[in-house]
């Protein structure tokens, strides 16, 4: 039973509603990316940067009033309330579609309505989904080619009329006001009004890939996580294959293309998802992961070629790049590019910088083609996908947290993931520098009630077994006592992968405490490492003193889920309560 309206039928009633001048349906060709880009270099959404440095790279900037994801505008809207749960703002269909209508209601007049069909993951794979996104925003349609695989071969890849996420985007009159990004996951069906930003308005990435698709996986038994994959090829030139979930802008898309420390050693990175991972099981009975997206979305902020050469590596061309600095040279800049801020630049919204303050925005973006990613890897397109053999879950806590320990079981993994709390960034509008919970970094994108996605977690677990991957925990940012980081991170994150790995193979010492198994300070290779052996015994200390003080925390969040919450997560907390002692 199709829950989506057949697509002509829904494109026309989306043309009724929004009364555009026209109706275009993009095919994805280079010749009409081209199009697009003459467009918005005549009406000035776009500026082209040095065609020598960066060629076919442009700037964009947003509105200032639209730099960001907007929570508190984000809506679940399920027929009951309980479906959405207490993570999630709910209204009822009825009530959203309304209020949203009267937004939607000629906003297209003098402008283009762009039917973007695009399909999320590598065409043909059995795990892939087609997607439709239609939008009154030339930008939009520019980032979904670098981003999906966008145009007619969506249209070819649909099995029939209904086969499809249906998504309606308008930029309206980009009023704060007037913003609402609402999904009814029951039709399978994304509003998104009044914003031209990133997961806001690239609606097959955050509001598809994660909120309408963990509701289609729950459905269906499989997994859409807010997760990078990694492969990780080891001395004897197997690869493994790792995905990590880690809150917005704490280190993801450095882990994703990390280069390794231990190259040397024969330890190599490789990036197959720098944030969502698909996750279904084979017929081998192993847990297999897609990267639904064709680009990268990356912050621009902190990026530079020694925190992340091969990002900067990839954004070098056919790029585009959204509220960051404009050099002398016609250069992109953002905050943490070069030591030292060149001279005569301008800002982000285009005026003479004068020293002060951010150049570019905190949360600028680029966008740019995952394949010209230098250590992107082979399997990047493999239809299967690629077998998972450890979960990480990580975060940004200055204290109590050590580097990395591996979970007791899938059941404990799962406890580990439902109680995530890491100190918030700038991606999200709010305060910054807050611990917040943030269960398997899916808080803002888990599309139904999260005490049943905690289930559907238990769930796929049983179903694994034995097959099932391991589960670690990792936190690159513990501080000494003086707020100076213990861990060098960056490259030096392979020598925590290496354990992990030595873990997976039964070979690595760990010891017992009460969260989990902690690497002994001798099973860490910190060979040829600045960083003296209390530093390492700090940032791998569990203390059960100040653990015990994370307990009320974790038990206020659960008492949200009421009788929806797992009995499985009391028992991990009541058994947690209990070897602290
Ligand atoms: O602020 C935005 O609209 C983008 S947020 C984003 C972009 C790329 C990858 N991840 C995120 C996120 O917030 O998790
Ligand atoms: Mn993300």
């Amino acid at each position: 039973m199709p829950y989506s309206m057949k697509l002509k039928d829904w494109v026309q009633e989306c043309a009724n509603l929004c009364k555009p001048d026209s109706i275009y349906w993009c095919n994805g060709s280079d010749e009409e990316y081209q199009m697009l880009v003459n467009k918005m270099l005549e009406d000035g959404t776009f500026h082209k940067l040095n065609e020598e440095t960066y060629p076919n790279c442009y700037l964009s900037y947003s509105n200032p009033n639209d730099v960001a994801r907007v929570e508190h505008l984000t809506f679940i809207c399920t027929k009951n309330e309980k479906d959405a749960g207490p993570t999630n703002h709910w209204k009822s269909p009825d009530e959203m579609k309304k209020i949203m209508r009267e937004v939607y209601d000629g906003c297209m007049k003098g402008r283009t309505m762009y039917v973007v069909p695009y399909v999320m993951g590598p065409l043909g794979a059995p795990a892939s989904k087609v997607g439709v996104e239609i939008t009154d925003s030339a930008y939009v349609v520019a980032n979904m080619k670098i981003m999906t695989r966008m145009g007619q071969k969506a249209l070819d890849s649909m099995k029939d009329e209904y086969d499809y996420v249906a998504g309606l985007h308008s930029v309206a009159d980009c009023n704060p006001e007037r913003r609402y990004i609402a999904h009814f996951p029951e039709e399978y069906l994304i509003w998104s009004v009044g914003s031209g930003y990133g997961g806001n308005a690239l609606l097959g990435k955050k509001c598809f890939a994660l909120r309408i698709a963990s509701w289609l996986a729950r459905e269906q038994g499989w997994m859409a996580e807010h997760m990078l994959i990694l492969e990780l090829e080891t001395p004897d030139g197997k690869k493994s294959y790792i995905t990590a979930a880690l809150p917005s802008a704490c280190g993801k898309t450095n882990l994703a293309m990390m280069v390794s420390a231990l190259e040397n050693e024969g330890y190599k990175v490789k990036t197959v998802g720098d944030d969502i991972a698909w996750m279904y099981i084979g017929d081998d009975g192993r847990l297999y992961a897609i990267n639904p997206e064709a680009g990268f979305f990356g912050v621009a902020p902190g990026t530079n070629p020694k925190t992340n050469p091969n990002a900067i590596a990839s954004l070098h061309k056919n790029s585009i790049f959204t509220n960051v600095a404009l050099t002398k040279e016609n250069e992109p800049w953002w905050e943490g590019y070069t030591k030292e801020k060149p001279e005569g630049m301008k800002d982000w919204q285009g005026k003479d910088y004068s020293g002060e303050g951010n150049a570019a925005h905190p949360n600028s973006r680029f966008t740019a083609p995952a394949a010209q990613c230098p250590c992107i890897s082979s399997e990047f397109e493999n239809p299967k996908g690629v077998p998972i053999d450890a979960i990480l879950f990580g975060a940004r806590r200055a204290t109590n947290v050590p580097l990395v320990y591996e979970a007791l079981s899938w059941q404990h993994g799962v406890f580990v993931g439902a109680t995530m709390s890491s100190e918030t960034t700038a991606a999200a509008t709010g305060a910054v520098g807050v611990i917040r919970r943030d269960p398997f970094a899916m808080l803002p994108f888990i599309g139904y009630n999260a005490g049943d996605y905690f289930q559907h977690w238990l769930n796929m677990g049983k179903k694994l077994g034995d097959k099932a991957p391991k589960i670690f925990h990792i936190n690159w940012f513990r501080t000494d006592e003086d707020g100076k980081f213990l861990w060098p991170g960056f490259g030096d994150n392979a020598r925590v992968l290496k354990w992990i790995h030595e873990r997976m193979e039964g070979k690595a010492d760990a010891k017992a405490t009460a969260i989990g198994n902690v690497p002994t300070p001798d099973a860490l290779d910190t060979k040829g490492l600045d960083v003296t052996k209390e530093q390492i015994e700090k940032v791998l200390d569990v203390n059960n003193a100040n653990w015990k003080s994370e307990l009320p925390g974790m038990k206020e969040f659960f008492d949200k889920f009421g009788d929806t919450l797992p009995k499985e997560m009391w028992d991990e907390y009541k058994a947690l309560e209990q070897r602290l002692g």
